[in-house]
């Protein structure tokens, strides 16, 4: 294999210093990161990203929604434009890589354009959207749902978290601590004009899982996202004291709760999907309590809808509520044709990929906006825990690739 395609010393030195920059930020004491949207972390980063762009002079434009965009060129004038980017916020317990990675790729990508001495001709943007992963108010994509209309603002506005903070009081908290991108609950909504200026999107990831260490591809295409979605389950039983009651007395929803999740994982094995519960609450949660209520959560993904949906039909008699549902996305052709197309040029090979991973680019790929997507080899395949990463050199790879596929598209008035 030839060597790694990398860029100049700025914008490895950009990715470097970026990177260093964000390391301690909601960083846990096991290696873990907590970066919950419109926390103090995030908004730590959100001002970091605004940083960013200040230091670049890229025209800073906040959404609707509290997507942050920083343009190199005006939009408005020889628009629409490129825009590449994803997110800063984590899941609880998350990686390092899982979002920043995006991010910090395209704040070098416009780095190295500059240090290679280019001047696009349309309009480039870096973004930073908000609440990507739902961590905190538990609906993925809320900054890019909301500033498409996937998500009514309404509803969104009205998400809790586990304290019973709404996400209408965490903007309100956000814009008292100073965060002006922090959209006020009453303005949230879609905006055509942001999306009105994006002809073209594309995101860097790290790989979420082992494919491209076991094929030895520093870089993948991504070229779809499986449909998945998010459910609740409610089981109710009687409270009561741990020992004074006989266990044929007992109506505990703990057991309904252990029952339902090895039928999700026979299910799942059935049908080949992907099914998960990965939150629980049992409530009131004393040791000496018989429980009177189980809450589980369920996440469901495969690569056809139809697996799914059978999944949901052996789990019918838990009820399921829907929380939120994201069809699968093909990826547009003609941006994953020049995303190979760059890589090759750069001498390596791309092979491409779909995921069961949600991203900003399926949202705004639903919203008709041509999209695709950079892998970058994650060597343990983990993300979402620690020990999520990628080696520096397949990063830079990335970003060079960026940086070209940019300048390609930027450089002349293209069709959409
Ligand atoms: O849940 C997901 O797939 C993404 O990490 N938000
Ligand atoms: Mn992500
Ligand atoms: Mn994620």
């Amino acid at each position: 294999m030839s060597a790694s395609p990398t860029v100049s010393p700025a914008a490895a030195a950009t990715f470097r210093r970026c990177w260093a920059d964000l390391e301690p930020v909601g960083r846990e004491a096991d290696g873990t990161y907590r970066r919950l949207a419109w926390t103090q972390e995030d908004l730590t980063l959100r001002a970091w990203f605004r940083a960013e762009l200040a230091t670049r002079a890229l025209v800073e434009h906040v959404d609707r929604a509290g997507n942050i965009w920083g343009w190199w060129g005006d939009p408005d004038a020889d628009g629409p434009g490129i825009a590449t980017g994803s997110h800063l916020d984590s899941v609880p317990g998350g990686g390092a890589y899982d979002g920043p990675l995006g991010v910090v790729a395209a704040l070098a990508a416009v780095d190295e354009l500059r240090a290679q001495g280019f001047t696009p001709h349309r309009p480039i943007a870096v973004v930073c959207f908000s609440d990507e992963e739902g961590g905190r108010f538990g609906i993925a994509c809320v900054g890019s749902r909301v500033l498409t209309g996937a998500l009514e603002p309404a509803r969104a506005l009205a998400l809790t978290d586990d304290a019973g903070t709404a996400l209408s009081q965490a903007l309100e908290d956000a814009r008292v601590q100073g965060d002006d991108s922090a959209p006020a609950p009453e303005a949230c909504g879609p905006d055509r004009q942001a999306l009105g200026r994006v002809a073209r999107f594309v995101e860097v990831h790290v790989e979420q899982g082992l494919s491209q260490e076991a094929s030895g591809d520093p870089l993948a295409v991504g070229t779809a996202i499986w449909p998945h979605g998010r459910w609740r389950v409610t089981i109710n039983g009687t409270g009561n004291h741990a020992g004074t009651t006989a266990l044929e007395d007992r109506d505990d929803p703990v057991i309904g709760l252990a029952e339902f999740v090895l039928a999700v994982r026979r299910s799942a094995r059935q049908h080949e999907a992907r099914a998960t519960v990965g939150r629980v609450l049992v409530e009131p949660g004393g040791t000496n309590v018989i429980a009177s209520r189980a809450t589980a959560w369920l996440d469901i993904r495969a690569v056809r809808t139809e697996s799914i949906e059978a999944v949901l039909a052996d789990l019918a008699f838990a009820e399921p509520v829907r929380e939120s549902w994201t069809a699968g996305v093909d990826f547009d052709d003609a941006v994953v044709t020049d995303l190979a197309t760059a890589t090759h040029q750069l001498g390596l090979d791309a092979p491409r990929l779909g995921t069961g991973a949600g991203h900003d680019a399926g949202i705004l790929s639903q919203a008709g906006i041509p999209s695709a997507m950079i892998f970058v080899r994650n060597p343990t395949g983990i993300s979402h825990a620690v020990g999520e990463g990628a080696r520096e050199e397949d990063c830079l790879a990335a970003v060079a690739v960026l940086a070209r596929a940019l300048a390609q598209w930027s450089s002349a008035r293209a069709a959409r």
